[in-house]
């Protein structure tokens, strides 16, 4: 049983970067293949290369994932963070709603996709893809637990949207790229405007600032929501835009804060020119992440993630940050940057979509509100 023990609540995390105090570490167990479906055409990686299997993974696989988090879990408990995962899951059920069926789900390696603490908050996002609309189960019993300890906590559950075919554009998986390219100022993706549609993973915060991508799993609608929602509680969210990436989904492989003042960047991907202003207005900078050690051919088969997983790096404090193990040209840059800078093999978590901030969910951080951006140029909700 949790006790909320005074000062700091039990759930409270308003950036990314400040002293982690306790976090959800993700796991395999159970985890199936994801299904194809309107919003996602997964791919086996390499020429020629066999269809993309379908359901439960092999037992090899999800212990070799389950071992790396679990490594990832001993370096966080040493370093003094308490640490927490999913309950167990039977991923191998298939959905159905009135709307659709998928024929299995996916998994519970990746809570920051669902999951997401702003302040004393916690917020479950509405998903994108149908294989996980089910995917808040795994961390109900722990939103119990600490909604229980702490009257100060709160917790919002996004609508869920129908995902009914109506709610995707199904023929985007087919665009050219050359017609992908004249689209890219468009920010039209898979889903439509019709219903509000956002994953946890495409937001980043920053305090007060808020900010949310739109993407392949973050739609217009499901901004505005999150406007309405957050802005009358004091938050100014800031819709962000990465238009050289033709599939985006979540942000944190894109722009990554590490501390006040720090942001990592994806020298492949850069910030729309006018979204850029709020951080250079306010003496941000933004470090260009050096290439990832694998090409994007190089990573495993079945990851649906590009090689940018390399800069999913989770911070333990403003000062420490744990990155991949192999990934040494980030880990010399932020050491040259005044991290101390932790590893640990992570690359049998990759085909499961994340790296390790992916596979994690902060609770508790030593954190205040702050603004760090007091000359930003804000447009209220609409
Ligand atoms: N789940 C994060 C994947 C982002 C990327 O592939 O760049």
């Amino acid at each position: 049983m949790i006790e909320s023990s005074g000062a700091i609540p039990v759930v409270n995390a308003w950036n990314e970067w400040d002293t982690l105090q306790e976090v959800v570490v993700g796991s395999a167990t159970g985890a199936c293949f994801e299904p194809t479906e309107p919003g996602n055409r997964p791919q086996t990686r390499g020429a020629g290369a066999a269809p993309f299997p379908t359901g439960p993974k092999p037992a090899e696989a999800v212990d070799r994932a389950n071992e790396q988090l679990a490594g990832l879990a001993a370096l966080l408990t040493a370093q003094g963070v308490t640490v927490r995962r999913p309950s167990p899951h039977d991923f191998s059920q298939p959905v159905r709603t009135p709307a659709f069926e998928a024929e299995n789900q996916y998994c519970a390696v990746c809570p920051r996709d669902v999951m997401i603490t702003l302040g004393n908050e916690i917020l479950e996002a509405t998903m994108s893809r149908r294989a996980r609309y089910f995917e808040y189960e795994p961390y109900r019993k722990l939103v119990y637990e600490y909604w229980d300890a702490d009257p100060r906590v709160t917790w919002t559950v996004a609508p869920k949207p129908t995902m009914a075919d109506a709610m995707y554009r199904q023929d985007f998986w087919e665009w050219p790229l050359e017609e992908r390219h004249a689209r890219m100022h468009d920010s039209e993706f898979c889903v439509t405007q019709d219903e509000v549609v956002f994953d946890a993973a495409d937001m980043s915060r920053f305090g007060r600032d808020i900010l949310v991508q739109e993407s392949m799993t973050t739609n217009r609608a499901g901004i505005r929501w999150l406007k309405r929602t957050l802005e009358p509680k004091g938050f100014r969210v800031h819709p962000v835009h990465f238009p050289l990436d033709y599939f985006p989904s979540h942000i944190d492989c894109t722009f990554v804060p590490l501390r006040p003042g720090l942001v990592l960047t994806n020298p492949e991907r850069p910030i729309r020119e006018t979204e850029r202003q709020m951080f250079t207005d306010n003496g941000w900078r933004l470090v260009d992440a050096p290439q990832p050690v694998l090409t994007n051919d190089d990573m495993p088969p079945y990851c649906q993630s590009s090689k940018w997983l390399s800069m999913n790096v989770l911070s333990v404090s403003p000062e420490k940050v744990i990155c991949e193990e192999q990934e040494k040209p980030l880990q010399d840059l932020l050491y040259s940057l005044g991290f101390e800078v932790l590893t640990v093999p992570f690359r049998d978590v990759f085909e499961y979509g994340g790296s390790l901030h992916c596979a994690t969910w902060d609770i508790r951080r030593d954190s205040t509100r702050e603004d760090y951006f007091p000359a930003v140029s804000y447009r209220p909700a609409t």
